[in-house]
């Protein structure tokens, strides 16, 4: 019978004192009193079905191990026997596989064996240690037993689980922590939170993301704790060479993914939480923000001043203000007063629109969505039973349950009008923390109750997924309205497997070089955590850029997924209490506008340029999504990633990688006119000057206020269209460039399809592999084609670098040609077919 004892401040450090032990007599009182529970000693291991083993312990914490493959293995701990195994993180259709795995027994541990690994739980405590068969390196080693804690008053108040680790480990991943890359030596909390104007030591922000990598003496592993309570993750931040996972209830249900690759990791995490849909192609266009444009003659400005400017852009948003006081899925008729008119003018531009949707619904009976919510009793409530009624932009909102299947379904609808009569394209599902105006902890209280699917809890519980079960619940909904449209949402609060329907921006960030690092971080962080399409309110949300730190931003963002310029324009810090009408006159005289063109005419050069540059890649940008949807590697990886042995990747931690080809530096300090880069393994060419590096160097390079340092895989071909203006245009373009970075060999993809719809599963798809050779003077770039979609390219204009010498003799296909235009005593241009086989240098 385990001891009560008090309940400490809370602490993950042994218990103090105890103070139950049986003396039922002893009359003293406490705060609360505790009990601790344990796996106990370990006396045998029992096969449930094809993968699960319950560990046989003398504790009161029974622990079931499930083998999902040779390399990825569950532990699931809980108070008794195990209740339903439900998981929001969790893809539907992610299964365990069916793993050969041996139980053995010595001495001293039970061991489950995979092929890779080897599982071993000891006699005496049932702590787990994983060692990979192959190297013989320890990956996992708990600390001390699996521990789960309740107490008197609050039922399950901590699991925790503790492991070694050293001061040499790295510690990567937790989704939008605006921390350093390494997260070494620190301690974080997930909870979700509307973290305005963030700072980089803050604990918990916009979303929870309970998974983090391992980098072990080049040894790549990572793990996922699959509990929405609030948690914490200290990695080593008492130097005392132990790492602390820990959650304030559920069950201590955790995911160990073994490497040794980091990208083999992040795929096995894809493969448990999915992946997204691949985007429509206008999402990967630039898109332009702000708090807020109204009324429709300045919405129309605004498209009429990109296109007269020449400055390309695929969408426009509408924040808040396009609403009838603030009422979700309503029109304010004076600033809009014929929206599908607007809507259908600003497509003919070329722009696609954007309009947020926020989970508070003002408390109305006049307002259709209220009353239909009230007869639905979609709202969620209080533990009293009463409705959770609370201050967002309404003085008074209520807000819908998503955790109940009927809810969500419910909300889907109501995007009917907006999508599918008034021709909105995409929806911006923001505040859904939820977050709460007016209240110090920003959100619900506690006892706020939730569906979850059928076994009713409390917010402590679902506070972590409500972001999350909102934007699954607009996602389907969008789905079912136009089943042959990809849906594009982007969201605010998630959770892990989040990615699975919405894209994401990092919240209310400040205009200052800080936060662009930040920015560069927290972009690379949550790609790597899982959340691929993403992006960051490009030159800062709250205050001015200067317009150098405005054209740095866009052109660090041509490399994030989703690149939005946003900012909060003149509405003050809480603007909704100060009645609207003081800030919609600074609104009128004031405007604080953040456009690429704000600055004057050689910044708006400079800015043109990054937007162009992103509409230029758009073809790889577009390749490298599709790749990620394959072989679940991130689109944006750092450096450790592609060579985890070398610690200079583990230093240049501003440094990423962009897909499979590129190497982005940015610029992310003031007044650069020189910097430091560092080249990992493998030969690199400056994709400006066309001139190749050899890796594993520290290269001192010039820098352009018009150019961000970028960097091409020797061997790559590097698939790239002419500037457009929008990405309708880009549908229609017939010539395709294709830059070819000579070495010995090297292959590449490029993928396309119609940009939208779904006719790419049923083979309307073309995707190109380009196999580079060469061999003495000869240089062969061979294409094999796949799929059948009949693009609009019809020529591609292949452009080699890094030539030894311009060749005498230009084979497409087996003849002659001589037609090839050479650069430089480097650089070769050819004009070949779209569907060429073979092009045959020297
Ligand atoms: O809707 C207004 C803003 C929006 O522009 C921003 O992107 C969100 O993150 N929203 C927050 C609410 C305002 C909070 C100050």
């Amino acid at each position: 019978m385990p001891k009560l004892k008090k309940a400490p401040v809370f602490s993950y450090a042994p218990a103090p004192h105890l103070v139950f032990d049986g003396d039922t007599a002893n009359t003293a009182r406490y705060d609360d009193v505790y009990r601790e529970h344990q796996p106990g000693a370990v006396s045998g291991i029992t096969p449930l079905g094809a993968n699960t083993y319950r560990i046989e312990g003398s504790g009161t914490l029974v622990l079931h191990i499930t083998v999902w493959s040779e390399r990825l293995i569950r532990f699931r701990a809980t108070l008794g026997a195990p209740g339903r195994d439900f998981s929001y993180a969790l893809d539907p259709a992610a299964r365990p596989g069916l793993v050969k795995t041996t139980v053995l027994e010595n001495k001293t541990a039970f061991t489950l064996q995979t092929a890779a690994l080897e599982v071993s739980i000891s006699k005496a405590d049932g702590t787990v240690s994983i060692t990979d068969r192959a190297t013989g390196t320890v990956l996992h080693e708990h600390s001390s037993g699996l521990y789960l804690r309740t107490t008197l008053l609050e039922g399950i108040q901590q699991v925790r689980l503790q492991f070694r680790t050293s001061a040499e480990e790295g510690f990567y991943g937790m989704g939008d922590k605006a921390w350093d890359t390494d997260l070494q030596g620190t301690e974080w909390s997930n909870y979700n939170e509307d973290a305005f104007a963030f700072t980089r030591d803050r604990k918990t922000n916009y979303r929870s993301i309970p998974f983090f990598y391992g980098l072990r003496e080049g040894y790549g592993y990572g793990i996922f704790l699959d509990n929405t309570y609030r948690s914490h993750f200290d990695f080593n931040s008492h130097k005392n060479q132990v790492a602390t996972v820990w959650a304030d209830g559920g069950e201590l249900n955790y995911y160990f993914l073994a490497g040794p690759a980091l990208d083999d990791v992040a795929a096995a995490y894809h493969q448990l939480t999915g992946l997204p849909e691949l985007p429509p192609l206008w999402a990967l266009g630039f898109h332009q923000c702000r708090w807020s444009y109204y009324p429709e003659s300045r919405v129309r400005e605004l498209a009429d001043t990109f296109r007269a400017k020449r400055i390309p852009c695929d969408a426009i948003y509408l924040d808040i203000d396009y609403m009838d006081g603030y009422r979700c899925f309503t029109w304010n008729h004076d600033y809009f007063p014929d929206p599908k008119g607007m809507i259908h003018d600003l497509r003919e531009q070329g722009f696609h629109t954007v309009v947020m949707i926020d989970p508070g619904i003002r408390v109305d009976e006049n307002y259709s969505v209220y009353a239909a919510g009230m007869a639905e009793d979609a709202f969620c409530k209080r533990g009293s039973g009463e409705l959770m009624v609370g201050p967002v932009w309404p003085p008074e909102c209520v807000w819908p349950d998503y955790t109940k299947a009927s809810v969500r379904s419910w909300w889907g609808q109501l995007y009917r009008e907006l999508y599918c009569e008034q021709g909105v394209s995409g929806f911006w599902n923001d505040m859904n923390e939820p977050a709460m105006f007016k209240v110090n902890r920003l959100t619900f209280p506690d006892d706020v109750r939730h569906d979850y699917d059928g076994a009713p809890t409390d917010h402590r519980k679902a506070h972590n997924i409500y972001g999350m079960q909102m934007t699954r619940a607009s996602y389907e909904g969008l789905k079912t309205l136009q089943p042959a449209k990809r849906p594009f949402l982007l969201g605010r609060a998630n959770f892990s497997g989040g990615q699975r329907h919405a894209a994401l921006w990092t919240g209310d960030n400040v205009a200052s070089w800080e936060h662009l690092q930040i920015a560069n971080r927290q972009c690379i962080r949550l790609a790597i955590s899982g959340y691929s399409m993403v992006g960051t309110d490009i030159g800062g949300f709250v205050d001015d850029p200067s317009p150098e730190l405005l054209t740095r931003w866009l052109q660090l963002a041509v490399f994030h997924p989703l690149m939005r310029i946003h900012s909060m324009g003149n509405n003050a810090d809480g603007a909704a209490e100060v009645e609207a009408e003081e800030v919609k006159k600074a609104e009128a005289t004031n405007r604080q506008d953040q456009e690429p063109w704000v600055h004057g005419k050689e910044h708006t050069r400079n800015n043109r340029k990054a937007i162009e540059l992103r509409y230029e890649l758009l073809p790889y940008l577009y390749t490298s999504f599709r790749q990620h949807l394959v072989t679940g590697k991130p689109v944006l990886r750092n450096l450790f990633f592609h060579d985890q042995r070398d610690p200079l990747c583990r230093t240049y931690s501003d440094q990423f990688l962009f897909g499979e080809d590129l190497l982005v530096c940015p610029v992310l300090k003031k007044g650069v006119k020189k910097m430091e880069v560092y080249l990992p393994r493998g030969e690199w060419y400056d994709f400006w000057e066309g001139t190749p590096h050899p890796g594993q160097q520290i290269l001192k390079i010039k820098v352009k206020a018009s150019r961000i340092p970028i960097f091409v895989r020797a061997g790559a071909s590097l698939p790239t269209a002419e500037v457009v203006q929008s990405t309708s245009e880009l549908s229609k373009a017939t010539t395709l460039h294709l830059s070819v970075f000579a070495a010995t060999t090297g292959s590449s993809k490029f993928y396309w399809d119609a940009g939208e719809g779904y006719g790419h599963a049923a083979g309307q798809y073309t995707e190109r592999t380009y196999q580079l050779t060469r061999l003495g003077k000869k240089t062969t770039l061979a294409q094999s084609i796949r799929g059948d979609f009949n693009a609009s390219f019809q020529t591609i204009q292949v452009r080699f670098l890094g030539l030894e010498e311009i060749p005498k003799k230009i084979r497409v296909d087996g003849h002659k040609v001589s037609s090839g235009v050479s650069r430089s005593k480097h650089e070769l241009v050819v004009q070949v077919p779209f569907d060429f086989e073979e092009i045959v240098l020297g």
